[in-house]
C-alpha cells in the first residue's frame, strides 16, 4: 500500500481536529478512487486509530493510538533533516543493530530507526537495555557530521543536553544529566544514551546515537534487577506522556544542538551541560575497564572529559566510565 497517500489521509484527518472530512474531497485531492480511500482508511484503523463515518458528511478521527509511527511523529516534527526518514518497527532486536547496518549501506544523515519494542536492546559494553513494548522511546539516530573521530564521544553530551531539554519541555519535570550518558530524575535513571561510531582513522562515516527513554512504564514493567535504579516519566509526574511528541522534540533539540556543536565547537554545549548536570562537585566512584577510582568530580574539560580529584590530590581525566554518585564532596 502506498504509504505516502495513507500518511496524507491521516494527516488530513488529524488536521481536521474533529471536523468531518469528505471522502469525495479526499478522493479528488489525492486523485484516487473512493474505494482506494476506503482501503486506506481500513488500513489506518488496523493501526489502532478509531474513525467514525458520518453519512453525507465524511470521516472523523475519534482517537489516536499512542504509537511512535512516522504518521504520528511527522506532523509534530520541526526539523530540517533529523527524522525526515523514519524506519519504524513494532518489534525488533535492537534499533542500534539495524541502524548500524543501514548506516553501512549509506542511510542518509538524520535517518531514524525506532521500535515499539526491543527484544535485545543494548547498553554500553553489550549490557542489556530493558525495552518494554509501547511504553518507551527506543530509537537510533544516524548522523554524519563533518568532524574528526576523536570528537565523536562529545555527541553523547550533545545528546544528553538535547534529551534533557526535550523532557523538560514536554513534561515540566527537571531531569539531571549524569556524566557521561545517563539522565536521572530524583536519582533514578530515566534515559540511557549509547553512542557508536563508524569511522576510519581520520574521518567519521557515521555516528549512531542510541536513545532509550522510559516514558509510560509502571514500576512493575521493569525487570526486577533494575526496579530500584530505574524510573519513567509517568512514574515521576503521574501522567501519561505523548511519546511521539517527545520523539519530535528530542529530534528538534538534537538537530539544534548538533548543528551548534559542529558550527561553534563544544564550548556552548559545555555551558548547557553544566547547568543541567548532577555530577560536578559530587564525590563519585568511577569504574573503568582496568581500574576503579574514587574522588571529587571537578568538572568537564573543553573536550567533555571528566576531571576527577583523587584523595591524594592528583587530578585524573576520565574518558569513559560507569559513575556512581557517592554524595557531596
Ligand atoms: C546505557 O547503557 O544507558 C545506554 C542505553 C541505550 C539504549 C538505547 S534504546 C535504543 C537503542 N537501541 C539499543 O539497543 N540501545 C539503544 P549503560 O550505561 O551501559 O547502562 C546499562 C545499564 O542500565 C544496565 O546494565 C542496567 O543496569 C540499566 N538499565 C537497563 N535497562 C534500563 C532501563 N530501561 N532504564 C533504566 N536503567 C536500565
Amino acid at each position: 500500500m502506498n504509504i505516502s497517500i495513507k500518511e496524507k489521509i491521516l494527516s488530513t484527518l488529524i488536521n481536521a481536529k474533529g471536523e468531518p472530512v469528505s471522502g469525495q474531497k479526499l478522493a479528488d485531492e489525492l486523485h484516487i478512487s473512493r474505494t482506494m480511500i476506503w482501503k486506506h482508511l481500513k488500513s489506518i484503523e488496523e493501526d489502532g486509530y478509531v474513525i467514525e463515518a458520518i453519512k453525507k458528511k465524511g470521516y472523523i478521527l475519534q482517537s489516536i493510538p499512542d504509537l511512535v509511527t512516522p504518521e504520528q511523529i511527522l506532523p509534530k516534527l520541526n526539523t530540517k533533516q533529523l527524522g525526515r526518514n523514519i524506519d519504524y518497527y513494532t518489534s525488533c532486536t535492537s534499533t542500534q543493530i539495524i541502524a548500524a547496518d543501514k548506516a553501512r549501506q549509506g542511510a542518509s544523515h538524520g535517518t531514524v530507526i525506532i521500535s515499539e519494542e526491543q527484544t535485545a536492546g543494548k547498553g554500553r559494553l553489550e549490557r542489556s537495555w530493558d525495552s518494554t513494548a509501547n511504553k518507551g522511546i527506543w530509537m537510533s539516530v544516524i548522523i554524519r557530521p563533518n568532524i574528526s573521530p576523536e570528537f565523536a564521544a562529545q555527541f553523547t553530551l550533545v545528546s544528553a543536553v538535547a534529551i534533557n531539554q526535550a523532557i523538560q519541555e514536554v513534561t515540566n519535570l527537571t531531569p539531571q544529566i549524569k556524566w557521561p550518558n545517563d539522565i536521572l530524575i530524583n536519582g533514578k535513571k530515566v534515559t540511557g544514551i549509547l553512542t557508536e561510531l563508524q569511522a576510519d582513522m581520520d574521518i567519521v562515516h557515521s555516528i549512531i546515537i542510541g536513545i532509550g527513554v522510559n516514558v509510560n512504564q509502571e514500576l512493575s514493567a521493569f525487570d526486577e534487577s533494575i526496579q530500584n535504579i530505574a524510573t519513567s516519566l509517568k512514574m515521576e509526574n503521574g501522567e501519561e506522556v505523548d511519546r511521539s511528541l517527545l520523539v519530535a522534540k528530542i529530534l528538534y533539540y538534537l538537530e539544534k544542538y548538533g548543528d551548534l556543536y559542529v558550527e561553534k565547537g563544544f564550548e556552548p554545549i559545555k555551558i548547557l551541560w553544566e547547568s543541567h548536570n548532577c555530577t560536578i562537585g559530587k564525590r563519585i566512584r568511577a569504574t573503568m575497564l582496568r581500574e576503579t577510582l574514587e574522588g571529587v568530580a571537578l568538572g568537564i574539560t573543553k573536550d567533555g572529559v571528566l576531571e576527577l580529584r583523587l584523595d591524594s590530590g592528583e587530578i585524573r581525566g576520565i574518558y569513559s566510565a560507569d559513575i556512581h554518585l557517592l554524595g557531596r564532596s
